[in-house]
């Protein structure tokens, strides 16, 4: 008997008297919720690369019909994707103490022998299966992108986006089985806080394969322990949201990615997610006897030099940028050359189409990205050669870099040398 309690496959090997359906039930529909804007949010990030428009952006070219969804990005309003990848990475992040509460409440279930009762019951264990491989999956891959900074070169879009299909189909299966009951349970417990409880009521909760057997003595209350949950994801809350705050609060985002350039002070003194050096770009390159920029379109193709670009009509646009891994910066004062008249120039009056933008790094996933005619379109988007009242600094793309309204920052190339514009 004592041997048999010691194997996690024995109901009496869990004794945290915490463990029941209320717990496993509130956590469960936070789950629900945050886990079903999470998917939309991620969705939504994805469609915001373009990769319908060019197998360039497509870093996940086997998507058959998952990618049905897709839709042009807009460019209005200009903080667009800030709001929608800061959601998505905050809450992810907020999600994670959730998620792995939610996750040691039903820990007893996840050892239970036999494996299957009937075809019925394997069903579900695969399905829980998906379910629990799949969520921890998307969290780390997630998570580890944000703080590691690609530590899947150029694999981090598929292996996500994949896995957050399997991961939610497995999790809209479990919702539409366990959701009824977990309102019931929710609903019956604020209900017993005011109404003495039915025996036969009581009966069902204790009867339930989440209590253990044998409890040990509580050391904190279930409301406590969902309390620590709470502040567990409070703190990561306060800590990760900052970064697409800006502002004051962007000192508190202890969490946010670490390891990447000091951006220093003055006009150029904003986040950099890769510099001129990791992107082996040298002051030989962008020299003025040295850099082009080299414009193709329909008339043909056209080199100009920094001076020439300088030469052209300039504007202005306040436009942030917002990265994939959730920061964000504030609206920065951007300068240079509409690409409409850019696309203009060869021979693409009136209606502009889509672009080709190819960087002078050379390698790496970042030097090419498409942007689609509503963005060359729009004319808050730039080919930018200066930045709140100075030229670029290196690390932010000098000569030239793209700054397109409410697009993620993988789209606004830096070191720009060539545009090729045209139906792509
Ligand atoms: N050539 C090139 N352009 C690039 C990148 C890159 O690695 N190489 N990174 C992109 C990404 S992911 C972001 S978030 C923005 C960041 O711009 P910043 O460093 O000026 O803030 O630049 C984009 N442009
Ligand atoms: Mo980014």
């Amino acid at each position: 008997m004592r041997d048999h309690l010691r194997l996690p496959t024995s109901p009496g090997f869990w004794r945290s008297p915490l463990r029941g359906p209320w717990l496993t039930s509130v956590l469960g529909l936070v789950l629900l919720v945050g886990v079903t804007v999470l998917f939309v949010t991620g969705l939504v990030s994805y469609a915001a690369y373009n990769p319908g428009l060019s197998p360039v952006n497509d870093t996940t070219p086997d998507k058959g019909v998952l990618g049905f969804y897709l839709f042009a990005w807009p460019t209005d309003p200009v903080w667009l994707y800030r709001l929608t990848q800061g959601v998505h990475v905050t809450l992810g992040v907020t999600l994670i103490p959730v998620l792995l509460a939610k996750l040691w409440s039903v820990v007893p279930r996840l050892f239970t022998l036999p494996p299957a009762r009937s075809v019925a019951h394997a069903l579900e264990r695969v399905s829980l299966l998906l379910l629990v491989g799949g969520g921890l999956f998307e969290f780390t891959t997630g998570v580890l992108n944000v703080q590691l900074d690609y530590v899947f070169p150029g694999s981090f879009y598929p292996l996500h986006f994949y896995g957050a299909w399997v991961f939610f189909a497995a999790f809209v299966a479990h919702a539409a089985l366990k959701a009824p009951a977990a309102v019931r349970t929710v609903r019956r417990h604020s209900a017993e806080a005011t109404e003495t409880t039915r025996p036969a009521e009581a009966a069902e909760l204790v009867e339930d394969d989440l209590v253990s057997p044998r409890p040990a003595p509580p050391t904190v209350s279930r409301r406590g322990a969902l309390g620590m949950v709470g502040g567990a994801s409070l703190l990561l809350f306060l800590t990760t949201v900052g970064q697409s705050l800006g502002g004051p609060f962007r000192r508190t985002a202890l969490l946010a990615p670490h390891g990447t350039a000091d951006p220093g002070g003055g006009p150029n003194g904003f986040q950099i997610n890769k510099t001129a050096g990791y992107a082996g770009i040298t002051p030989a390159d962008t020299h003025a006897d040295a850099w082009r920029l080299v414009v193709g379109g329909r008339t043909g193709t056209v080199r100009l030099t920094r001076a020439d670009l300088l030469g052209l009509p300039l504007h202005s646009s306040s436009l942030p940028i917002a990265c994939v891994e959730g920061w964000s910066t504030a609206d920065q004062w951007w300068r240079g050359v509409r690409l409409r008249d850019l696309a203009a120039l060869v021979g693409h009056d009136g209606d502009p189409p889509d672009v080709l933008v190819e960087s002078l790094q050379r390698h790496g996933a970042f030097r090419r990205a498409a942007l689609r005619a509503n963005q060359v379109a729009d004319p808050r988007s730039l080919l930018a050669l200066q930045v709140n009242g100075e030229d670029l600094s290196p690390d932010h793309g000098y000569p030239a870099r793209i700054i397109v309204p409410a697009a993620p920052g993988v789209l606004n190339t830096k070191w720009v040398a060539r545009l090729t514009f045209g139906d792509l």
